[in-house]
């Protein structure tokens, strides 16, 4: 073997190990001051406590999807009363990059509401992540299942990642959508992580998964190899007309206990306090970055649901002395 490839092989099987659902349990387990602090310890060893990375999503491509998702307020099988829209104008997007860099954000992330991208529309995918990275953005999308060849050519583009959730554990997943897999969905990941693209790769808490299912999603993340750059946790946004409207709240300490679990096993990914955070009290915002989280989503609008606006997340930042990069 190459020496170098050694010594990377070396240090990665050094650093990377292999966690067991039981063994994040464990973590979960904790009482949460001993849970939050070795998050903290962890935190401190790979960033700087205090920096947090901000990127800004735009939906290019909303509603009418062919999927089942349970959660999803773009699914054409649930009753949530979104139109369905067509792709965004290229135009359209490179004001709203614009907007989101001149507020701050380092990455600009657009999604489509689709089972997979045609190649007709990665055509015009592409045409938007050159556009955006022109102007100096990180850039990532989302479009769902990738065929043979796409990823190679989004990496041609200049995508810098791609967002594509495992969701949730693997026994539950089949309970909350039944028009793909969590199979297909490591399919698409490879496909990424061969072209040489950043994954970014996360899940949803509180869809009535129990806290051994939570430990078997951070598991199956932090076991990939390598685990993904970026991993977003979303709390359940309930949108009315989806199956999952009245999913019973989770409990925002075990929210946090899943935060710290994910900094605890993923000591060099981003971990972004994604959907929810609209719902969440700044106290609440402030111990999932005590808990490790250091990324999130910026600007007024998610998708489809609202965010806080920038305004009150400058104001959070300023009084927890946070800084953005
Ligand atoms: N269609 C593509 C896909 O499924 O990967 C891209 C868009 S999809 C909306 C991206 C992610 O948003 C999902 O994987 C899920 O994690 C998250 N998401 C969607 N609806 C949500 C909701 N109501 N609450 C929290 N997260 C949600
Ligand atoms: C991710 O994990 N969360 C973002 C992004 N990746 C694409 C999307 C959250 C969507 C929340 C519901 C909505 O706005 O439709
Ligand atoms: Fe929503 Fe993506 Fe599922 Fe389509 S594939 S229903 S956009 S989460």
């Amino acid at each position: 073997m190459h020496t170098a490839a050694a010594a990377r092989v070396g240090k990665d099987s050094h650093k990377q190990k292999n966690w067991t659902a039981a063994g994040i349990q464990a973590l979960f387990e904790m009482p949460f001051n001993d849970l939050l602090y070795r998050a903290q310890q962890v935190h401190r060893v790979h960033f700087d406590a205090n920096s947090i990375q901000r990127s800004t999503l735009l939906s290019v491509k909303t509603g009418g999807c062919s999927e089942d998702c349970g959660y999803c307020s773009q699914s054409a099988r649930n009753h949530t009363g979104l139109e369905r829209e067509s792709l965004l104008d290229l135009d359209e997007v490179v004001a709203a990059a614009q907007a989101a860099k001149e507020k701050g954000a380092s990455r600009f992330c657009m999604g489509a509401a689709w089972r997979g991208p045609k190649d007709k529309d990665l055509e015009q995918v592409s045409e938007m992540i050159r556009a955006v990275k022109a102007l100096g953005l990180e850039t990532c999308v989302t479009l769902g299942m990738l065929k043979a060849g796409q990823a190679e050519q989004l990496k041609a583009a200049g995508l810098d990642y791609y967002n594509h959730n495992l969701d949730t554990a693997p026994e539950f997943y089949g309970n909350i959508v039944t028009t793909h897999s969590q199979a297909d969905r490591f399919d698409t990941l490879h496909k990424v992580r061969e072209a040489g693209i950043s994954v970014c790769c996360g899940g949803i808490v509180g869809m009535g998964e129990t806290r051994a299912g939570r430990a078997g999603l951070i598991a199956e993340l932090a076991n990939m190899s390598p685990p993904p750059e970026s991993v977003p946790i979303n709390n359940l946004v309930p949108v009315p007309g989806t199956p999952l409207a009245n999913a019973e709240p989770i409990d925002p300490f075990e929210f946090v206990r899943t935060i710290a679990a994910a900094r605890i096993t993923m000591p060099e990914s981003l971990v972004r306090l994604s959907a929810g955070r609209q719902e969440m009290s700044d106290e609440l915002q402030a111990l999932c970055f005590l808990a490790g989280a250091n990324s999130i989503f910026y600007g007024d609008k998610l998708l489809t649901t609202g965010n806080p606006e920038a305004g009150r997340d400058e104001r959070l930042f300023e009084r927890l002395g946070l800084n953005a990069v």
